[in-house]
């Protein structure tokens, strides 16, 4: 009652990587399901050309872009859709801060404050919006896709 089911798209980024497992139990402690999971590297075929800028394409004018679009593809990420109450809100919460330094002030414990080192390489991603989580999860896991496992396994049906 009161809460709504939502889906995100979550990414442990390059830097985070060797804490998925840390991450994985932040997830599962705060009643958040992995539906569907990737492990995958952001191809990088130019400075503004990659599957990186693609993701991040909102930020293109910005002046932190091209160090963004860097980071995101010197190597792999995890990519998560999640489901949960509220999920959007929740795992932006848990995520903290988008500086690495600000989330260890004024949000110790958060994923960000745990295991991210500045203001790019800040661990985590999460939807900002229930249309940009649609968006998201999309790049991530094409509903058009083939054949093959890439998409067959999903944790449980959502609506
Ligand atoms: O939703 P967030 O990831 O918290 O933040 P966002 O959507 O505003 O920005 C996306 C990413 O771009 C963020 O995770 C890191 C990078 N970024 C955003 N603002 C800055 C930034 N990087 C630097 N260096 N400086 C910024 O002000």
């Amino acid at each position: 009652l009161g809460s709504k089911k939502e889906r995100t798209l979550a990414m442990v980024k390059p830097d985070a990587l060797s804490r998925l497992g840390d991450i994985l139990e932040t997830i599962h402690a705060a009643n958040l399901i992995v539906i569907k999971a990737k492990m995958t590297t952001l191809t990088l075929y130019g400075q503004t050309e990659s599957e990186a800028s693609d993701f991040y394409m909102e930020h293109q004018s910005k002046p932190f872009f091209s160090n963004l679009v860097q980071f995101m593809s010197s190597g792999p990420v995890v990519a998560m859709e999640l489901m949960g109450d509220e999920a959007i809100g929740a795992w932006r919460r848990l995520l903290g801060p988008t500086d690495s330094a600000t989330a260890r002030q004024e949000a110790q414990g958060s994923v960000r404050a745990r295991f991210g080192t500045d203001g790019t390489q800040n661990a985590g991603h999460g939807s900002d919006s229930v249309a940009s989580a649609a968006r998201e999860v999309e790049f991530f896991f094409p509903s058009t896709a083939g054949h093959g496992p890439s998409n067959t396994a999903q944790y449980t049906e959502c609506t």
